[in-house]
């Protein structure tokens, strides 16, 4: 088969390249992806020598480029992971996240409406259904919670599955979505709250903690999504949505107290910043569709997921210190100036 990932230079799309190359010698996996500033070649480097492997430099919201790339690689699968993916940025600057989720999928989709695939993939986000309150503990998203987004990024993000849904309807297209919760591990970009405190937190800087540190976020590690994506576009049910969790909800605060006590850092290092506009309070996501219908069982909790990706940050230190020493320099400034 023909797979293309879009989005594969960046965090979850380059570890489901990682898994994809290394689990089918027999599939061509074909990486389209922009390298915007979230898109990294150090990240898909490992991969250069394999056969089964190709990397496309294309912007998804070229439609005339996107079109010949599907006539010529004739894809089967399509595995949507391209994006722009972060909250933060999203109230800075709102249009590139519709330029790119909106639209960039829609052509997408009608590149797979005139070639004709398998499966459509769209990767979504658990933030499409909100938040849910800090004192409801009972409360858990499911695949027909309504949609009800705070940001830019998740609005532009359900924007993207209501579409989807829609050239399932109108086209026939099959597709299957998933919506996953917040993710971890190798190869994040460190904008995002883990990588940010691990690589800050090596440097001896201030660790941002917005509002009180309450917030609550529900971890998975990054290989365990990209297992259930494998399944979903195999054995999934055409038309259908998966929730993709595994029950590891943890304030902010205590994911960053984790991190300085695995490092054998200092508490001291927290500076409690203003907090995010809209800030959504509580994510957790209830996985037993997922479970049950293609038996997808999660291989780490946040314990063994957080020790494994911290062992990685301490090993690969160049990866992150090639971001974090550029252009990164001046986003931090920008976005947390007025915050610090
Ligand atoms: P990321 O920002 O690390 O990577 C995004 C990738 O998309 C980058 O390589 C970038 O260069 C590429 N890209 C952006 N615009 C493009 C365009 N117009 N054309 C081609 N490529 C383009 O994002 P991530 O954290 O790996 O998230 C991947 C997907 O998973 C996103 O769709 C996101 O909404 C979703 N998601 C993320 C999380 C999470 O915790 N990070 C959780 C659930 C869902
Ligand atoms: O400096 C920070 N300080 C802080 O307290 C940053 C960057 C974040 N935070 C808080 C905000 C959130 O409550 O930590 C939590 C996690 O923040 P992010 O890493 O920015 O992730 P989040 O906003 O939860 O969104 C992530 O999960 C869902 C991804 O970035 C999205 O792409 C995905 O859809």
């Amino acid at each position: 088969m023909n797979i293309i990932v879009t989005g594969g230079a960046g965090f979850i799309g380059g570890n489901f390249m990682h898994y994809m190359v290394s689990k089918y010698s027999n599939d061509k996996i074909i990486c389209i992806d922009c390298l915007t500033y979230a898109g990294n070649m150090e990240t898909l480097s490992p991969l250069e020598n394999k056969k089964n492997y190709k990397f496309i430099k294309e912007d998804i919201r070229n439609r005339d480029n996107i079109y010949k790339i599907f006539e010529e690689e004739k894809p089967d699968i399509i595995v949507n992971f391209a994006a722009e993916s972060h909250v933060d940025r999203s109230v800075e600057n709102p249009s590139i996240f519709l330029e790119t989720n909106i639209i960039g999928t829609s052509v997408l989709l009608d590149a797979c409406k005139k070639y004709g695939i398998k499966r459509f993939h769209q990767v979504s986000t658990d933030e499409v259904y909100g938040d849910l309150p800090l004192d409801r503990k009972d409360l858990f998203f499911v695949e027909d919670t309504p949609l009800h987004t705070s940001s830019p990024y998740s609005s532009s993000k359900a924007a993207a599955d209501l579409l989807t849904l829609a050239y399932h309807r109108t086209f026939k297209l099959p597709v299957t979505i998933s919506r996953c919760s917040n993710n971890y591990g190798p190869y994040h970009f460190p904008e995002k709250l883990i990588p940010l405190i691990i690589s800050r937190a090596l440097n001896n800087e201030e660790l941002p903690v917005y509002g009180k540190g309450e917030n609550i976020r529900d971890w998975l590690y990054v290989e365990d999504h990209c297992v259930a994506i494998d399944l979903i576009i195999r054995n999934g049910k055409v038309g259908e949505i998966y929730n993709i969790g595994g029950h590891n909800e943890k304030t902010n605060l205590e994911v960053v107290k984790t991190i300085l006590k695995e490092l054998g850092k200092s508490d001291s290092l927290i500076k409690f910043v203003q907090d995010r506009p809209g800030h959504d309070l509580r994510y957790a996501i209830n996985p037993e569709k997922i479970q049950k219908e293609l038996a997808w069982i999660p291989q780490y909790n946040f314990e063994t997921g957080i020790k494994k990706t911290i062992k990685w940050y301490l090993e690969n230190k160049t990866w992150w210190e090639h971001i974090v020493s550029g252009e990164y320099k001046n986003y931090f400034n920008k976005m947390y100036s007025y915050r610090m």
